[in-house]
């Protein structure tokens, strides 16, 4: 078969990411069948490149990976769902070959995508056994129902088939190829490596475990730092980002990961999700030492109350021993405030926000809460919309707060042009670990200001660079 993979992911910030899931699905494709990766990200006009691509290959069937429904700020999920619809009629307009869809876009509103978007096929979830699977399925004529997470339409209806299939072994899946991985991506330097699959934490929200599954299936160390030192053979990686939902939990395989990282001397860089759960002094150090530059860390709410409204099994004082175990270890950290969850009040907004101003982490992200499924519109969707202006206006009223959080959908310590100016300067890894380098003037300082030595209420060792960094 001849098998166009299309990325259709068009966004650039915080940085431009690989399509690392479609090159993972492309790559466990047996050898006989032709394929070519198009990626969308960077063109100028992905229309008509589609169409173009299409007509010179003219593939047998399209894959086509959706890996976010919301923008950057999860402010807005209807542009990507009127680019979709947009990119499916142009796929539509020049060949007859079905369409697959899938990835962790897809895999969060399979069923509402499906009827939307119409395509032929969708997988949610892992797509590294299935998309193979249904492949040969679609080659021989056989059956498809038996693919686990397969969505498809019968009688006009959507249909999704149950079940979680093989297990799948992810000490022997390939490594993607990066050889035709646009190079601009790599200008931050960064390159993606994932040490697990899988959550077994049950926050409220949380769409994770749709894409990953909740068992974790759990890299051997050793291949994963070969995968580390190969990668970083193939190209210039300044920084690794490892993509695990949370790297820290389970907390022996993270100590495992960190003691091979050390054992085999990885000098590069890199960043991690963790978690308040089963963080504890060791980690912190050991971590450390393998070169971690920084955590980010989904702590959600200051309230005691909401956090067990969103079922994330730890409370605020969690949040502290967290905090406080990096500081003292050297850890950078970034906590991730999701204010306006359901059920919460303004008040517990309010009382966020005082929290996040105690804590004072190294860095933090404040968004306000938005569910994927009002890319579909409706009346819930239109009150959670104004209920989502009065918790911006409550930020705003306070931001003076909390100097070292980014609130990107009040421009506060977000700018893209500034951003861009970083990267051609030669800052490398996420932005965020340099924001109290620069302090209040992140947003438009100089580059002596963002990689130089500022401000002075603590003191400690770069462990991404070696140098010492006052912060
Ligand atoms: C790590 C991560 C990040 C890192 C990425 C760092 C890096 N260097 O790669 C950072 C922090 C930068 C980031 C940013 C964003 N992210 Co993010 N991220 C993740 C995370 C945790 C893992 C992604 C990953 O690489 N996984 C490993 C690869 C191998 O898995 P995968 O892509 O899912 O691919 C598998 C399947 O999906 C499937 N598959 C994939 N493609 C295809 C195609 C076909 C045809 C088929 C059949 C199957 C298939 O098979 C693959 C292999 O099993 C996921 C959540 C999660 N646990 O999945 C969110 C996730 C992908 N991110 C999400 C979002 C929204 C964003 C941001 C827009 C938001 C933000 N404010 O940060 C930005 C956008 C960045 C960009 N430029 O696109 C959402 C997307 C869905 C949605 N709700 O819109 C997710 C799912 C989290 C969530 N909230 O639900 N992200
Ligand atoms: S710990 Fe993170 S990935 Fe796991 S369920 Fe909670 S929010 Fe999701």
């Amino acid at each position: 078969m001849r098998i166009g993979f299309v990325s259709a992911n068009r966004e650039v910030l915080p940085d431009p990411v690989i399509p690392l899931g479609v090159m993972s699905v492309m790559s466990t494709l047996p050898e006989r069948h032709e394929k070519e990766l198009w990626d969308l990200c960077f063109s100028t006009d992905p229309l008509a490149e589609i169409r173009a691509r299409i007509r010179e290959f003219k593939p047998d069937l399209l894959a086509i990976g959706l890996r976010n429904l919301q923008n950057n700020a999860y402010s807005d999920v209807s542009n990507n769902l009127r680019y979709y619809t947009d990119l499916i009629g142009a796929v539509r307009m020049v060949t007859r070959a079905p369409i697959v869809l899938g990835g962790g876009g897809f895999s969060v509103a399979p069923e509402a995508l499906m009827a939307h978007l119409k395509p032929d096929y969708g997988i949610v979830g892992e797509g590294d056994y299935a998309f193979p699977g249904l492949v040969e399925r679609l080659d021989t004529g056989a059956p498809i129902d038996d693919i686990p997470n397969l969505c498809y339409f019968s009688d006009r209806e959507v249909h999704r088939t149950l079940g979680s299939g093989a297990p799948i072994d992810i000490n022997n899946l390939p490594i993607p190829t990066r050889d035709h991985v646009d190079a601009r991506y790599y200008e931050a330097g960064i390159e993606s490596v994932q040490s697990k699959r899988g959550c077994a934490l049950r926050c409220d929200y949380c769409t994770y475990p749709l894409i990953e599954g909740r068992s974790y299936r759990l890299k051997d160390p050793a291949r994963f730092v070969d995968e580390m030192i190969e990668l970083g053979r193939r190209r210039a990686v300044t920084h690794f980002f490892i993509v695990d939902s949370v790297f820290t939990i389970p907390p022996t395989h993270a100590k495992a990961i960190c003691r091979e990282m050390i054992r085999r001397g990885i000098d590069t860089p890199w960043t991690c999700y963790g978690n308040p759960i089963g963080f504890d002094a060791d980690l912190a150090q050991l971590m450390n030492d393998a070169g971690c530059a920084g955590i980010e860390v989904g702590s959600d709410s200051g309230s005691d109350r909401v956090l067990k409204n969103l079922h994330k099994g730890f409370t605020a004082a969690s949040i502290q021993n967290f905090h406080a175990l990096c500081a003292a270890k050297g850890l950078k950290d970034c906590h991730t405030f999701i204010l306006g969850t359901q059920g919460e009040t303004l008040d517990e907004v309010r009382a966020t926000l005082r929290f996040v101003a105690d804590l004072n982490p190294y860095a933090c992200i404040l968004s306000v809460w938005n569910d994927d499924n009002d890319i579909f519109g409706g009346k819930a969707a239109e009150e959670r919309a104004q209920f989502r202006k009065k918790v911006l206006e409550v930020i705003s009223a306070s931001q003076d707060l909390f100097p070292y959080s980014v609130v990107q959908e009040l421009g506060i310590l977000f700018d893209p042009l500034f951003f861009r100016l970083l990267r051609r300067r030669g800052v490398r890894g996420p932005l965020w670990q340099y924001i109290r380098n620069a302090g209040l003037s992140f947003k438009g300082g100089s580059h002596d200001e963002i990689m130089g030595h500022r401000s002075t209420d603590r003191h400690r060792r770069d462990v991404g660079t070696g140098r010492d960094v006052h912060y």
